[in-house]
């Protein structure tokens, strides 16, 4: 027995050089989390994803690195990759599922290749499944593979889990009717369908009567085949790695850097991919209003502003990174001077050191998604607070203000609320950081990424097990 592991990126990062190739398996939230939960339960472990490296450099070099568990590349040809993940999965599906249809740009074509895509991905699954194996699919750019594996392998154990929202039924219905019931029947071809929170597994469900057709008792759809569950799993991420970073050497040498730079200034910090979803544009411009409304703060505080290049190729965020840019500079140019930039900013990726010296000297961190499934960050920087210091200010928009319920939760549409929270956030006194700070990371250590992982795998364990009771009545 095995699980099998299926998301779009591979867990894997192969660095070429002159004269060598090097691999390495990586050590992110999911992978960890997933890895911990088959050492736990004694499994073996497959990692099936789209490869982003030829398969010449992967045959001559897929026997010579350390491997935590095994890997099974798909190689998809250029164009229908691209087809697949820029034009269907990223410039329809993430669009609309952030509640941002006017960005949508539908082709036919594009969802041939999705659907292709979906099904060569299917048969390489199929390939290496044996019975008794569970098999995790993740993310949008999946929706069609749990009922595509259901036909091949009917008696699989399936569970699907959506990293992003699922929108309601007035944003999903935009979608052409054939694209709407292929991901509907898609998920429902797996025996659990996971979702961050209550509202989009209600999302789900809606959409799922409404356009189907199939009513649902208590969250279960029982369908001829197998029963679906949805479901609420919200994701989490390793909390001791990130409560332990912070007595790190090389972090309490950064930290202390960073905060030598900026002694005598107040640090607000954000950190997304650059993405429209994240809310940056209207970061800025609450930042702004902050600064003239409260002009005490001038030369007083910075705002640390770190972005990771991301999609590049896809239109729309190059549009966004030169909205972000203007600001950034009319915002220096109008509020600074030749002794103070109001914003810093830096359009690179940050290593973990790095990233936790950055959330352990913050005095505010300022995450203002517009629309976000989780939101990672949030939780990383309050478990990076061994401390007890700072302030977290999150948009009601992301999954994880159900989670963070001592946040400082803004509407990031509101620049005048989110000029009010900065102002309130950078003057809370420190027993109200600890207080808010305390309780959040003791919510996140009982509910961290590997109680994730086990109660999802658990749950579809067992929601499959009830069909194989009554196929053996
Ligand atoms: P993302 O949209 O990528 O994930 P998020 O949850 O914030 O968003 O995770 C981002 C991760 O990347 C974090 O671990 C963060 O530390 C790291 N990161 C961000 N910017 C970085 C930078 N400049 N340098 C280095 N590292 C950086 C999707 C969904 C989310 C959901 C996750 C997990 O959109 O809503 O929380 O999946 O389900």
């Amino acid at each position: 027995m095995k699980i099998i592991t299926v998301s779009y990126r591979l867990p894997l990062s192969i660095k070429k050089s002159k004269d060598n190739v090097k691999i390495t398996q990586s050590a992110g939230g999911l992978a960890t989390a997933v890895l911990s939960y088959s050492e736990k339960s004694n499994v073996d472990l497959t990692w099936v994803g789209i490869a982003d490296f030829d398969k010449t450099t992967w045959e001559n070099n897929k026997n010579r690195y350390d491997k935590n568990f095994e890997v099974e590349p798909v190689f998809l040809e250029k164009q229908l990759n691209r087809m697949f993940y820029n034009i269907f999965s990223n410039s329809v599906l993430w669009a609309l599922f952030h509640y941002f249809p006017s960005f949508v740009e539908y082709t036919d074509d594009g969802f041939e290749a999705y659907k292709k895509a979906n099904e060569i991905v299917a048969q390489k699954v199929s390939d290496i499944y044996e019975p008794g194996d569970i098999i995790w699919i993740h993310d949008y750019h999946f929706l069609g593979l749990p009922h595509l594996l259901r036909k091949l392998q009917p008696d699989a154990k399936i569970g699907f889990f959506l990293h992003i929202p699922f929108p309601n039924f007035e944003i999903f219905r935009i979608l052409p009717n054939k694209v709407k019931k292929y991901i509907l029947n898609g998920v429902l071809g797996s025996n659990v369908a996971g979702f961050h929170t209550w509202d989009n597994t209600i999302h789900f469900t809606e959409c799922v009567e409404k356009i189907l057709g199939v009513p649902h008792k208590n969250f279960i759809f029982s369908q001829e085949s197998h029963r679906t569950k949805a479901g609420s799993f919200p994701i989490s991420i390793d909390f001791d790695k990130f409560h332990e970073a912070y007595d790190n050497d090389r972090v309490v040498t950064l930290r202390k850097e960073i905060k030598e730079l900026y002694e005598d200034k107040k640090i607000i910090f954000s950190v997304d991919r650059l993405d429209y979803t994240k809310g940056v544009t209207n970061r800025l411009k609450a930042f702004e209003k902050f600064l003239k409304k409260y002009p005490e703060w001038s030369e007083k505080v910075v705002f640390l502003l770190v972005l990771v290049p991301s999609r590049e190729e896809i239109k729309k965020y190059g549009e966004r990174k030169r909205m972000i840019e203007l600001s950034i500079g009319r915002i220096n140019g109008n509020m600074g001077n030749y002794k103070w930039t109001p914003v810093v900013y830096q359009y690179q990726p940050v290593n973990f050191n790095k990233l936790i010296a950055l959330y352990t000297s913050a005095d505010v961190a300022l995450i203002s998604p517009v629309r976000d499934g989780m939101n990672l960050v949030a939780k990383e920087y309050v478990a990076s607070r061994k401390d007890l210091r700072g302030a977290l200010i999150l948009s009601s928009m992301a999954g994880a203000a159900k989670d963070l319920k001592e946040a400082i939760t803004i509407n990031p549409f509101d620049a005048e609320m989110i000029a009010d929270k900065l102002s309130y956030a950078l003057n809370m006194n420190e027993k109200e950081q600890e207080v808010r700070l305390e309780r959040m990371q003791r919510y996140l250590k009982k509910h961290d990424v590997f109680n994730w992982a086990t109660k999802f795998l658990n749950e579809t364990e067992k929601i499959h097990k009830l069909d194989s009771k009554s196929t053996q009545l």
